[in-house]
């Protein structure tokens, strides 16, 4: 065969070698003489192969080698095919047994972040290897290094398995039965939360657990009314994307927009809120907005404050938990843009900021700015520069807190509503609220200690003083029902007058108290919570007004909450829920739960409107005309309705507060040093 392939090679037509053997009639298998002697087979089979020419014998070696190395090789590979096809099948029996048609992703770990041009038609493929940390936090100041993003493993794992649970929950209903519980994955959903009795069953928030162990526990599986609120979420998305797609806010009656800053504000607030939900698709279309379409550069003056909570909050927290650097690299952008802010006499910073220009000033009519404003803007700045490396926009806003903690004019630590941004110095003093103008202030003062590691007394100090403050001025308690409510105090005169704004305390306080703080402030935080839920409930819609007053004297036929016909609005704002949230994760009461779902189903009934969206309303005293006002604020989905999903979760790792502190647009932000 060899010497012919050669001839093929050097001397043209091709030429067959032909092996002929002879076999002796002793040889054919079944013939008469056979003998079936060992000695005597070997010996006849040496004599033949011994009659054979070098050329046979080599030929038939060559067969039997060739031969040997075949069946080796099949054998090796058919093994493995028949090892992964036994594996595949054991793997296939479990699934089938949790879920019965539905195939779980493998549990996942972080992605390490991806670069800003990156593919992400995809989710990153999960796997149990550990991802590399990514290089821009190594850049970071050395005290303020954690890993980052972190910790969204199993939010991650969650897009993968939400919409298998809503099928599990759908096809429940439909079957009708008696059933109370449906299994799934080892654990249950339960139908009707609200028949369960108070129950110890979300978890005691301990000692944090390491990652590593965290991403091997298993998600808690979404529940009925987590589903509501996903619903709630893709109506309100629905109407955003059909009339409003890009713009700052959806008109959902007039199937229109309104621009405030022309920057996709409501987009941008829902991104965090999109992940957390697990909605998957809605999070990759509006990613591809903020690749392609979102630009900073424009001539368009924006709030100081209400763009850094909004958006450079937003881009933050959804870096955090996406791991794309994409939100990242905006985020510098506009945290860059917003910094001419801080260029005035005093360094407290100016409201409004030209991000295309690189302008700042005051509002028209006064060189003023709110204390709210200049205070709340700290745990965005703070974080920008702990990511970036950049300390500039850390020392921007600290100084403004170490301005406000010397400054005189304060009533035991309440503090007045303006600051002049040229001499520092506050204005229209002796009026103290809780309030608009001031309410993150207080808010502030205690999320930056804990984001710093509980290290920045003066921060303690402040908020611990003006707790003091509120207990000793504005606490009183209504009439009928004793409710503890936070008022204001004008020049000495107290007025029994509270905004729903306030309703972020009872959550704060809580919060406080959590981390170690005074137990009598979760005393108080109950009664306050009590009171916003009041607020709700006692009003014919069920829903709050802006603003209410309340009776400090029994009088026949009222109740403790009264409501001005100026007040009597709702911006689907999100402060109750906030606080309803942060009680039920300390306590573990269900009826903060119940409560929460009541209000949902409220602005379903008179908020929701049919072809997508939902709206403010300019009545809640009237259920059947609550005028609806034509606007769906961004905090709606950047706000309200994340509170509300995080509220029906019994899944404490979902954005554990040991290691996330929420800014005060509901973007979470890691703790520094997590205790
Ligand atoms: C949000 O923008 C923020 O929560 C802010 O702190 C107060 N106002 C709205 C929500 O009511």
């Amino acid at each position: 065969m060899y010497s012919g392939a050669a001839a093929v090679a050097t001397a043209g037509p091709p030429r067959r070698d032909f092996i002929s053997v002879t076999l002796g009639p002793e040889e054919v298998v079944g013939a008469g003489g056979y003998n079936n002697s060992k000695a005597w087979r070997r010996r006849s089979c040496w004599r033949k192969w011994k009659q054979l020419s070098r050329l046979q014998r080599s030929v038939i070696l060559f067969l039997f080698a060739f031969l040997a190395v075949c069946g080796v090789i099949s054998y090796t590979s058919m093994g493995e095919a028949w090892k992964s096809l036994t594996n595949k099948s054991l793997d296939d029996q479990r699934t089938e047994q949790e879920i019965p048609g539905l195939k779980l992703a493998n549990p996942a770990v972080l992605p390490a972040p991806q670069k800003a041009d990156a593919n992400h038609g995809d989710y990153p493929e999960l796997s149990l290897q550990k991802q590399p940390k990514p290089p821009h936090i190594r850049r970071g100041p050395s005290n303020l290094q954690i890993k980052a993003p972190w910790r969204d493993t199993r939010l991650r794992t969650r897009h993968s398995t939400i919409r298998a649970v809503e099928e599990v929950v759908q096809a429940n209903k439909e079957e009708k039965t008696e059933k109370s519980i449906i299994s799934w994955r080892g654990a249950v959903i339960e139908p009707d939360q609200s028949t369960e009795p108070p129950s110890s069953k979300i978890k005691e928030p301990g000692k944090p657990s390491s990652v590593e162990a965290e991403d091997q526990k298993e998600p808690v599986p979404i529940n009925e009314r987590q589903l509501a609120v996903i619903e709630a979420f893709r109506h309100a998305w629905r109407g955003y994307k059909d009339f409003a797609w890009g713009h700052d806010e959806l008109k959902p009656l007039s199937k229109s927009y309104s621009e405030w800053f022309g920057l996709g504000l409501t987009l941008i607030d829902a991104l965090d809120t999109m992940w957390i939900l697990g909605l998957k698709e809605e999070f990759e279309e509006a990613r591809k907005w903020v690749a392609n379409d979102l630009v900073f550069d424009k001539n368009v003056d924006v709030n100081l404050f209400e763009s850094t909570i909004r958006i450079l909050g937003g881009l933050l927290s959804t870096y955090h938990l996406s791991g794309d650097s994409l939100f990242l690299e905006k985020a510098k952008d506009i945290g860059n843009r917003l910094m001419p802010a801080f260029k005035t006499p005093s360094k407290i910073p100016y409201s409004d900021v030209n991000i295309g220009r690189g302008t700042a000033h005051p509002p028209r009519w006064t060189s003023d700015s709110t204390v709210a404003e200049v205070t709340s803007i700290q745990l965005e700045f703070r974080e920008l520069s702990r990511l970036t490396g950049d300390e500039k926009f850390q020392k921007a806003v600290d100084e403004v807190m170490k301005h406000v903690h010397t400054l005189s004019g304060k009533n035991d630590g309440l503090v007045p509503m303006f600051i002049n941004t040229n001499s520092g110095q506050f204005t229209h003093l002796g009026v103290y609220t809780l309030g608009a103008r001031a309410d993150s202030y207080y808010e502030y003062l205690l999320k930056q200690w804990i984001q710093g590691g509980k290290k920045e007394n003066e921060l303690l100090e402040d908020y611990m003083r003006a707790i003091e403050g509120v207990k000793k001025h504005l606490l009183q308690r209504s009439a009928p029902k004793k409710l503890t409510f936070v008022g204001e105090l004008a020049h000495g005169h107290f007025s029994a007058k509270m905004d729903h704004l306030v309703c972020f305390l009872p959550g704060t306080l809580a919060l406080g108290a959590h981390n170690g703080l005074a137990a009598d402030h979760m005393k108080l935080a109950e009664a306050l919570i009590e009171t916003c839920y009041q607020m709700y409930a006692q009003v014919e819609t069920g829903l709050s007004p802006e603003i209410v007053h309340f009776n400090l004297h029994a009088q026949k036929g009222h109740k403790d909450v009264e409501i001005k016909p100026a007040d009597r609005h709702n911006l689907l704002r999100p402060e109750t829920v906030e606080s309803l949230f942060y009680m039920y994760r300390f306590t573990g009461d269900k009826k903060y739960q119940d409560w929460g779902w009541e209000i949902l189903q409220n602005f379903n009934k008179y908020t929701r409107v049919p072809t997508g969206g939902y709206t403010s309303i300019n009545n809640v005293q009237n259920p059947s005309n609550p005028e609806p006002r034509d606007k769906m604020e961004s905090f709606f989905l950047g706000e309200t309705l994340k509170y509300m999903f995080l509220l029906f979760s019994d899944d404490i790792d979902l954005i554990n507060l040991d290691k996330y502190v929420f800014n005060t647009e509901a973007h979470p932000l890691p703790i520094w040093v997590p205790a």
